[in-house]
């Protein structure tokens, strides 16, 4: 059998191009790649060469492991003050968005009694009327029905506006909703760093430094979080380079992120239809490309609800090591933008199947990646 660095060393002996086969070589042997290099392999790499280098790193990381969690999703509003242009989800205040009232939202925890789940992720829009004791007292209603259940919620978009509204600063905000039972922060909300893209589809809304910094005080309190990109749009290479190159550094300084979540835009019944989506290999190029720059997160995610079932299954060759949870039919965000499961769930049986079938062995873990069943 021919040995994996043999094939390894031919692979890059095989890349015409010089630049790329010396960070083909960087990769091999475990070194950091530049933005410079980072943009060259989005621009002129081969597919089959990303998808070696990219499932090399994820390989060294964790081998055929594949991980999932048992979730489900409560999206108390779709109420928002802002207006971000690729959101096809929320309502303006003065429109008709729906509102679940505490009681709704304990009936959603409730009607998992005697199931198997293991967290809740919770986020929405960001209701006007809403403060942050609110926003701790549905932490505090869940986990007085389910003590055991790990708590991921709200971005740093509602924690933003909560903590400014509350006059408190992020530090403080943090501790207070930890007190009622926070355990972890979502990723959602980061859209593109750079300032002149998010102007154009994000202008009103948390800012980029804003994000960065809401991560980084939550890490130094000792609370996990992860991390997205929406990418596909305007975007250009660049950015998101620039994004992930942000992102890196943070992670250097806090090691406070546990995932990395790309998530492609998409474009149904928002003010950005009138983009094209990108192509699914476009897709698996930046799976592997954020796989390969993310050197020091431990988990890529592909989010099954956003590019759907088969491109999840593809993506595990692409530097993916985890997709999500089961996720129960309890999102809206994303079958309102397009997204072709209009009711995502998986049971159990249906994610180790996905997972298996793509050659990979599939992991319960738990929201801190501790491995609760391995199939
Ligand atoms: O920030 C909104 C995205 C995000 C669209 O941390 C869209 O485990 C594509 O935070 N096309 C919220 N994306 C979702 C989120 C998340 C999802 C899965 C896992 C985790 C995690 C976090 O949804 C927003 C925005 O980037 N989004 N509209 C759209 N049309
Ligand atoms: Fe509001 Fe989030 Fe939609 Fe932006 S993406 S409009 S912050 S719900």
């Amino acid at each position: 059998m021919l040995s994996e660095t043999f094939i390894d060393s031919n692979l890059i002996k095989s890349v015409a191009n010089a630049e790329l086969k010396s960070i083909g070589a960087k990769i091999f042997n475990s070194q950091r790649i530049s933005p410079e290099e980072g943009i060259l392999l989005y621009q002129k790499a081969e597919i089959g060469f990303l998808a070696v280098l990219a499932n090399f790193v994820r390989e060294k990381l964790h081998g055929k492991k594949t991980f999932f969690n048992t979730n489900f999703h409560i999206e108390p509003t779709n109420v928002c003050v802002f207006t971000c242009d690729f959101c096809s989800y929320s309502r303006l205040p003065k429109e008709d968005g729906w509102e679940k009232s505490p009681e709704e939202i304990e009936n959603i925890v409730k009607s998992y009694s005697g199931k198997h789940v293991t967290e809740v992720h919770i986020v929405g829009g960001v209701h006007p009327k809403r403060g942050l004791q609110y926003y701790g007292e549905l932490i505090q209603r869940i986990k007085k029905i389910r003590p055991e259940i790990h708590v991921k919620a709200y971005t740093a978009v509602e924690l933003e506006y909560i903590f400014r509204k509350a006059k408190v600063g992020i530090k403080e905000g943090l501790e207070i909703l930890r007190n009622y039972g926070l355990d972890s922060i979502p990723g959602g909300g980061a859209e593109i760093f750079d300032e002149t893209i998010r102007e154009k589809i994000c202008a009103d809304k948390v800012s980029s430094q804003g994000w960065l910094e809401i991560h980084e005080t939550a890490h130094q309190s000792g609370i996990p979080s992860n991390a997205t990109m929406l990418y596909g749009h305007i975007e250009e290479y660049q950015h998101r380079i620039d994004h992930l190159e942000r992102l890196r550094n943070l992670q250097d300084k806090t090691h406070g992120f546990n995932a990395f979540i790309p998530l492609k835009f998409r474009n149904q019944d928002n003010a950005m239809s009138h983009l094209s989506e990108v192509t699914l290999l476009e897709d698996l190029r930046n799976y592997a490309v954020s796989r390969i720059y993310l050197d020091n997160f431990k988990h890529i995610k592909a989010y099954w609800p956003m590019i759907g079932k088969q491109t999840t299954a593809l993506s595990l060759s692409f530097g993916v090591d985890d997709i999500d949870g089961t996720v129960d039919d309890s999102t809206k965000i994303y079958s309102m933008a397009g997204a072709e499961d209009q009711h995502p769930v998986m049971t159990t049986s249906e994610i180790v199947e996905l997972i298996q079938r793509a050659g990979k062995i599939p992991v319960e873990r738990s929201s801190l990646y501790e491995e609760l069943r391995v199939f």
